[in-house]
């Protein structure tokens, strides 16, 4: 049988593949063809909608060309691959990230123009694709981009949820909940009916003797679920590598439904498994930074580390090397401890499938898995019960039993006199009901372990890892300070800022080498340079002020402060520190003279981010901020001096438009509890100043552009601990301008105070954990500080020129190369010269 086009024919095939777009007409001929052809559509009936297809279906053809020669070359060049194992992936749009990235937006934008649309209304025709929960899913979703434009072959694997993060409405005041059914059209994913695999749950391991009288293992019985594979291309910036995004969908092992069941009358139990199957990946869990140990998601972790493995092994087994060479061709990351189930299901198929001894399998298992830490924070450490372990993958907890038998039996070898350590160190937590540690299963089946952020890294080996630094010493540890894809997050997002950079660097090299920003800094003073920088700002600040009044009907000045605080809703972030300081604002301007009013700095802050749906007190905080916004922005006696928004349904098309226009972001976590934060980078890439606590990545963004360039307020994380412990044992004084805030919450000045007690409460009556009130004072006076900074607008232009002059260090494409180097030791592959990739000369 054939399978290829014959030598002789493949010129015929050649002349007629996909090209760049030379001109607009080109980008035209393909939009229109597809909107009459894949969408059946006539130019009678094409609206926005419809373009946005057609405009996506032309530049996919684009792509695909690229992909296929891509995957091409990684097969022949034959190198190591990294593969980057995540829960989530945040990817947002595709379409303007996919004009961008193959450097055709100009062409279609003419080409749209030329049939009547605005490339901005086609573009906002797109659903987000959000599969991820906040930072954790977007680093993944920017890490691939950079693996991508720097041609390393590369491969995303997660699953394909049905619904992603929910939709958020605001109802009178409160989050709900909307699911967010983004399937119905995506143009951007490729099912791969025949790339399947068949997972196993529950069932019971049978023991037995082979003819050497060996012991060998099988897990048996149980049932079976269908992993399918959903392919995404992901292309690079200014290159032809289009690397894949595979994610995984659940089926019925048996297809659409059982239909021996259906025959014989079950029609309803047939279904029912059909279903049951499709929970698998039917919904993300819309958790930050919070593991509640539902069987739910221990099945969706299982599911698609098994699939990823069974996928990865079936590549590495094609090229026919010796399993010793395994790891010196797979390099795998964990991205947080979600996929740790690979590890021991790894070493499953190595010995029970492949028949190879257990240490010989546990160095190429060891060799090949490298963990990223993101949390220290002990809700957020996954734990399973032994009891849930042992039901649903029998074979897998009695390969972790024996992985910590000798993980043990090492440490006592090596630490004879320290009998605790055995109990602190063991996976198994001997709790009621037992528990399995997986952040120590993912340090004991990994060769590197890595945090986010200095500081983060540094707590990482003093806490929660600390007696794995004995353990193992500490090279196993290190630390990759996070970054941003600059493409995304201030090409696409902020256009005009990228081009008057590129006007005075001449090009845009440095969307590949962030690190020649620096050589802005010498335009400092350059009166053109700086008016237009200061005119990007505002209109930035016009269009969200616009969106703010179509949305909400409130209408903003946008020659206020736009102070901007935009993250998931946590505790930890402190948003209830951020909306005590507006009420504390609007209590002084209340208190005013008409003299004293003029000379106030207008602001306007502006809160967006989700509140995990059982996460009452994150909730609660979403209610005060909406309910204290309405009181201030409706009273006459404030006017313009002071605004607080809500913006409902945050996420990454709205970042793209939120993070150009702030004047001040807020990043201020309790220190030591925010691991590293990659929105206080974005903000910063784009002209905006911080206001921020000494953590995470805050530490090293200070570093790079200087302690005159950030607001920096606040306990430091070594204090943390001490100050704690005050509360409890009462040796502390509430804040007083914090108890006169308190006073207004509990009079009903927004509203029935009840709903707001446990607020008030946790920082009142039940410890403070997250120091509101030791940090309340110096943040209102560094705020303060912000307004008279803000007053000198020459001053606040070059804190904003030099500040993003020295953020290259901040690019994901220099994180990707650390781990490339340190972790994963892999080369990128040289790119196939085709027609979409342009050279950046
Ligand atoms: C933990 C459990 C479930 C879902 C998400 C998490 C999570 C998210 N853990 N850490 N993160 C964030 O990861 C970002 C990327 O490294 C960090 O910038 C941020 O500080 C973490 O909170």
């Amino acid at each position: 049988v054939q399978s290829s086009i014959p030598e002789p024919q493949r010129e015929a095939w050649t002349k007629f593949a996909p090209q760049r777009f030379a001109k607009a007409e080109d980008f035209q001929r393909d939009a229109v063809r597809h909107v009459e052809t894949s969408l059946a559509r006539s130019m009678y009936n094409c609206d926005e909608a419809a373009m946005y297809a057609g405009t996506a279906l032309a530049f996919r053809d684009r792509l695909v060309m690229d992909w296929n020669k891509t995957q091409q070359a990684h097969t022949f060049a034959d190198q190591k691959r990294i593969y980057y194992l995540s829960l989530e992936f945040l990817m947002g749009r595709a379409l303007d990230n996919a004009m961008l990235n193959v450097q055709q937006k100009d062409v279609a934008a003419e080409g749209l123009s030329g049939l009547g649309f605005r490339m901005e209304d086609i573009i906002e025709q797109e659903h987000d694709a959000a599969l991820g929960n906040g930072g954790l899913g977007r680093l993944a979703a920017c890490f691939l981009d950079s693996l991508a434009t720097l041609n390393y072959p590369a491969w995303g694997y997660g699953l394909r949820y049905r619904y992603g993060i929910f939709k958020q409405e605001i109802v009178d005041g409160y989050q709900v909940e909307v699911p967010d059914y983004w399937l119905d059209f995506n143009p951007w994913e490729f099912a791969r009916h025949d790339v399947t695999v068949d997972i196993q749950f529950y069932g019971h391991v049978d023991k037995w003797q082979d003819e050497n009288g060996k012991t060998k293992c099988s897990w048996e019985g149980g049932e079976i679920v269908k992993a399918v594979a959903f392919d995404v291309p992901v292309p690079g910036y200014g290159t032809s590598t289009t690397n894949n995004l595979r994610l995984w969908g659940s089926k019925a092992a048996s297809g659409e439904f059982d239909f021996q069941k259906f025959n014989s009358g079950e029609y309803e139990s047939s279904v029912a498994d059909q279903q049951r199957a499709e929970t698998i990946s039917a919904v993300l869990y819309p958790n930050d930074n919070l593991e509640r140990g539902k069987e739910l998601r221990l099945k969706q972790q299982y599911f698609w580390c098994a699939a990823s493995l069974s996928d990865i092994v079936r590549r590495f087994k094609k090229t026919g090397r010796a399993w010793k060479e395994f790891s010196s061709q797979t390099a795998i990351q964990l991205n947080d401890t979600h996929p740790t189930l690979a590890i021991p299901e790894l070493q499953r198929i190595l010995i029970d499938i492949e028949g190879l001894e257990w240490d010989e399998a546990w160095s190429i298992v060891h060799q090949t898995f490298a963990y990223t830490n993101h949390t220290v924070l002990p809700e957020a450490l996954e734990k399973w019960s032994v009891g849930l372990m042992q039901h649903l993958l029998p074979r897998h907890l009695q390969i972790i039993y024996e992985i910590n038998l000798q993980f043990l039996q090492y440490v006592e070898r090596t630490f004879p006199k320290d009998r605790d350590l055995l109990g602190r160190v063991s996976i198994i937590e001997e709790s009621n009901p037992k528990m399995v540690r997986m952040a120590f299963l993912a340090v004991i089946g990994s060769h590197k372990v890595n945090g986010v952020a200095e500081l983060h890294s540094d707590l990482v080996k003093t806490t929660i890892l600390k007696d794995f630094v004995k353990v193992y010493g500490p090279d196993k540890f290190t630390n990759v300070t996070n970054g941003i894809t600059p493409r995304r997050w201030l090409h696409q997002a902020n256009p005009r800022l990228s081009a008057l950079i590129a006007s005075k660097l001449g090009g845009y090299d440095f969307l590949k080498d962030l690190t020649l920003l620096n050589k802005i800094e010498a335009h400092v003073d350059d009166a053109e340079f700086r008016k237009e920088w200061q005119a990007i700002k505002l209109a930035n600040k016009e269009r969200l002020a616009r969106h703010v009044h179509e949305t909400t009907g409130i209408t903003l000045n946008p020659k206020a402060l736009f102070d901007i605080q935009v993250k998931r809703i946590h505790e930890y972030k402190r948003q209830q520190l951020n909306i005590f300081g507006c009420i504390h604002r609007y209590l002084a301007i209340k208190a005013m003279s008409a003299e004293e009013k003029k000379k106030v700095v207008p602001r306007v802050t502006i809160f967006g981010g989700k509140a995990a749906p059982g996460y009452w007190m994150a909730k609660t905080v979403i209610h005060l901020i909406n309910k204290v916004g309405d009181v201030i922005n409706n009273d006459p006696e404030v006017g313009d001096l002071l605004k607080v928004v809500f913006i409902e349904d945050y996420n990454v098309s709205k970042a793209e438009f939120l993070v150009p226009a702030s004047d001040i972001s807020e990043h201020i976590s309790t220190a030591g509890t925010e691991a590293s934060g990659t929105s206080n980078m974005k903000f910063v890439l784009n002209g905006g100043l911080i206001i921020g606590t000494c953590d995470g990545a805050n530490i090293e963004i200070t570093r790079e552009i200087g302690e005159n360039n950030i607001f920096l307020f606040g306990n430091l994380s070594e204090d943390v601990e001490e100050l704690r412990h005050n509360h409890v044992f009462g040796t502390y004084q509430l804040n007083e301008s914090l108890a006169k805030v308190f006073d207004q919450i509990q009079n009903g000045k927004f509203g029935d105070a009840s709903q707001f007690s446990a607020l008030v409460n946790a920082i009142v009556d039940h410890g403070d954990f997250y120091l509101v009130s030791d940090d309340f004072e110096s943040y209102c006076q560094t705020q303060d500080l912000i307004d008279e900074s803000y007053k000198n607008v020459d001053e606040w232009t070059t804190k904003s020129i030099t500040s993003v002059a020295r953020m290259g260090f901040f690019s994901s494409d220099r994180c990707i190369d650390e781990y490339a180097e340190v972790i994963w030791n892999i080369e990128p592959v040289a790119p196939t010269k085709t027609d979409f990739a342009v050279d950046l000369a």
